[in-house]
């Protein structure tokens, strides 16, 4: 048997399941890479919780980074939620000093629940830091604002002019991703030299908890895998909107994806990564 591709997820714990750490391996799985974590924050979303995000420290950061790469070795890593500018700067020490194939940089700022994740004073870390390192950045509209200054983003065009100035802060390529355009889910990608556009049809749901964690996810599993950045985000693309499809909810709240959409659609293994 031919050994799994070896997948780091560098990122925050979503209690729920559906986002975060918990989205990142259920996906890795699903698309048979070997998946592995080191946790940043853990993020409780219950109302009754004083605090819903407890970070880790960098020493714990670090050893889970060290145990990863020392005792299986890592051939991409995603990074997710980091929170602080101390985690931002301290990640991207241990990836600078690692030697990864690549690395997909989730800028995860807001959750849908309106929960912070990224702290005020940390963009410009990320910004300055992180993203340099990237071979792919995954923006969410109001993530993609925020990294150009709060800038208005309506219509396609805007997705596309801002993937073109989001690439100039160092990422090899840009995908920002219109899920909250109205009409179709169009994606925009930038890779320095040229802009292509994903479309499917909206899937209509409220049901869309951890969407962004799942699709850049799969993104990750597909390039660790081998396939070029823009046959990655067209499988991916099917992944996360196969399991938008399958979400549903257990209470009254926004529910998840279910990460398990395409295999109970019987179409996981016709997914086929094409280099
Ligand atoms: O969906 C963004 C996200 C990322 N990471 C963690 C989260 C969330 C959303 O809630 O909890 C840990």
């Amino acid at each position: 048997m031919k050994m799994p591709s070896r997948v780091l997820t560098i990122a925050g714990s979503a209690a729920g399941g559906s986002a975060g750490i918990q989205a990142d391996l259920k996906t890795f799985q699903e698309l048979d890479v070997y998946g592995m974590s080191v946790v940043t924050a853990l993020v409780a979303k219950h109302p009754d919780t004083k605090k819903n995000v407890h970070l880790q420290t960098i020493e714990a950061i670090e050893a889970q980074f060290a145990t990863a790469v020392e005792q299986v070795g890592v051939d991409t890593i995603k990074v997710g939620m980091l929170f602080s500018k101390e985690i931002i700067v301290a990640v991207a020490k241990l990836i600078e000093q690692s030697s990864v194939q690549h690395v997909v940089v989730d800028p995860v700022m807001i959750g849908k629940m309106n929960s912070r994740l990224l702290a005020e004073d940390a963009i410009e870390s990320l910004q300055e830091k992180l993203l340099p390192l990237a071979t792919i950045m995954t923006p969410n509209m109001p993530e993609a604002s925020l990294l150009l200054g709060g800038r208005t983003l309506t219509h396609v065009e805007d997705l596309k002019k801002a993937a073109v100035d989001l690439w100039k802060l160092g990422s090899k390529a840009v995908l920002v991703k219109g899920g909250r355009l109205s009409g179709p889910a169009v994606d925009v990608l930038y890779d320095g030299s040229s802009v292509t556009t994903f479309e499917v049809p909206r899937i209509n749901t409220e049901h869309t908890s951890g969407a962004g964690c799942t699709y850049s996810a799969a993104i990750t599993a597909n390039l660790s895998k081998g396939s070029s950045i823009e046959k990655s985000i067209r499988s991916a693309k099917e992944f996360v909107s196969t399991a938008i499809e399958h979400g549903f909810s257990y209470t009254n709240v926004v529910g998840p994806t279910y990460h398990a959409g395409l295999r109970k659609q019987g179409l996981a293994y016709k997914v086929k990564v094409e280099k």
